[in-house]
């Protein structure tokens, strides 16, 4: 029997045992959606602190709860380790690592590194190893496969190597792993084949393509697609700007276009792990041939700007009022990347705190899911919000519209706002400046 029959065999009858590299966002819903397709499943995390979590069946992700997790791992169909050797007698392997950028913009896949050498040393003979990462193209067969053909393994006969972006979307409810078109790309078609039929099992809409790189370029262009045009409506904020038009108004407008338009809207910058930072994979490699990634240089350029623009919104709001930044108390409302989430990674609220503090600022914020941050230039704890801190600000700015927050009796309390996301829309007393 080939390796791929028997491992075809072991998905239909789900005695296949899989591990899943890197418990965060991306690795535990997965792990979680192929112990419930009827997998057993070892997490391979290198925080020991996640491991014990996992292994007493908590969960430290949003979309996990506890109640789902905890009859997974009492079953013995879901457990932890910290020791990549667990992965020696599994047969497919899902790796989800980070891949972040270094200082210099340029790509970090140190994790992808690490997690490959590993899974070489514990044997790859005999398994399927997908590649989940968000990367530049060319990632599974430069990195990965080298590392599984050096015992003289061919490709496709011995071991099974495919991409598969991740599609996670933390907090979404309306999609779900099984939802979620899945794309994969094999590096030959066996591959694609054990890939299809293993995430067959837990999505609904497997997507083929013909190549790792071209799967690996597809998620690319989906968070390339959001940074570019979160950067063209950006530009329009700063254009009605100069225009004396409001972006917010043009924006809901061409928005009743029943087709060939899609709504984005202007905001104090681009924050999260995924559209601040995926595009630079792509513009970093075509670097490598030579190629300049216009787009992707510009929307950066426009969509970093963007704080200092906030910034000297609100310099011009304290000005009406005779007030200096120098000194001035403002108050945050909204600090995570994007409303009802408590991530702050990469979050513009931390450049605009950074900028007002430089140019002498009193600040502080509030926000109902950080309650105390740390960055590289401050560390702050968020405040009660009351109508005396609204009233006692001299300038209130929103950067996060959460669901909780009560605009109108914000609008009332507060005595200057600079509204950098269209919250207090129609409300307010006149003292409100918008983008
Ligand atoms: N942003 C704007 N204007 C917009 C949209 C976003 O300023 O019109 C800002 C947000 O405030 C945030 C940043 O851009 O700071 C990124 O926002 P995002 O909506 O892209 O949220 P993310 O980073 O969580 O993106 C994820 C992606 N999901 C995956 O990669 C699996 C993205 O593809 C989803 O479309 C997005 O979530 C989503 O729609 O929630």
């Amino acid at each position: 029997m080939s390796r791929k029959t028997e491992l075809l065999q072991k998905i239909e009858t789900r005695e296949a045992r899989i591990g899943v590299v890197g418990m965060g966002y991306v690795g535990l819903p997965l792990a979680v959606a192929l112990v419930e397709a009827g997998f057993s499943v070892v997490g391979i995390d290198v925080d020991q602190a996640k491991v014990a979590l996992l292994n007493a069946g908590r969960s430290y992700v949003e979309d996990v709860a506890d109640g789902a997790l905890r009859p997974l791992v009492e079953s013995g169909k879901l457990r932890a380790s910290a020791d990549y050797a667990d992965l020696a007698d599994v047969d497919a392997i899902s790796i989800c690592v980070p891949t972040p950028l270094r200082k210099t913009k340029d790509p970090d896949i140190s994790y992808i590194i690490n997690a490959a050498d590993n899974i070489a040393r514990c044997g790859g003979t005999g398994k399927l190893i997908i590649l989940e990462s968000t990367t530049y193209p060319g990632t599974t067969e430069e990195i990965i496969v080298p590392r599984l053909i050096s015992n003289g393994d061919v490709i496709g006969q011995d071991v099974f190597v495919a991409f598969s972006p991740e599609r996670i979307d933390p907090g979404r409810t309306d999609y779900t792993v099984w939802t979620t078109p899945k794309v994969i790309g094999g590096m030959t078609p066996d591959c694609l084949d054990v890939a299809m039929a293993l995430y067959g099992t837990i999505v609904e809409q497997p997507v083929p393509v013909s190549s790792t790189a071209a799967a690996e370029m597809v998620k690319l262009l989906e968070n390339t697609f959001r940074a570019v045009n979160i950067g063209l409506v950006n530009e329009m904020a700063l254009m009605c700007d100069k225009l004396g038009l409001n972006v917010w108004e043009v924006v809901d407008a061409a928005a009743t276009k029943p087709y060939g338009f899609m709504k984005f809207t202007p905001g104090p910058g681009v924050g999260g792990h995924c559209i601040p930072l995926d595009p630079h994979y792509l513009s970093w490699k075509l670097k490598t041939v030579n190629y300049t990634a216009r787009f992707i240089e510009l929307a950066a350029e426009v969509n970093s700007h963007m704080p200092d623009y906030v910034v000297g919104k609100v310099a011009d709001a304290l000005n009406t009022d005779r007030k200096a930044i120098n000194g001035s108390r403002v108050l945050i409302l909204g600090i995570a990347y994007k409303p009802n989430v408590g991530d702050v990674r990469e979050s513009p609220a931390l450049d605009v705190i950074h900028l007002l503090q430089e140019r002498g600022a009193v600040v502080s914020y509030h926000d109902p899911y950080v309650a105390d941050l740390t960055s590289e230039w401050f560390e702050m704890a968020s405040v009660e919000l009351t109508a005396v801190t609204l009233q006692q600000a001299d300038c209130v700015v929103i950067i996060t519209n959460h669901a909780d927050y009560d605009w109108a009796w914000i609008a009332e309390q507060a005595g200057l706002i600079v509204d950098t996301r269209n919250a207090i829309e129609g409300e307010g007393n006149g003292r409100v400046v918008y983008l």
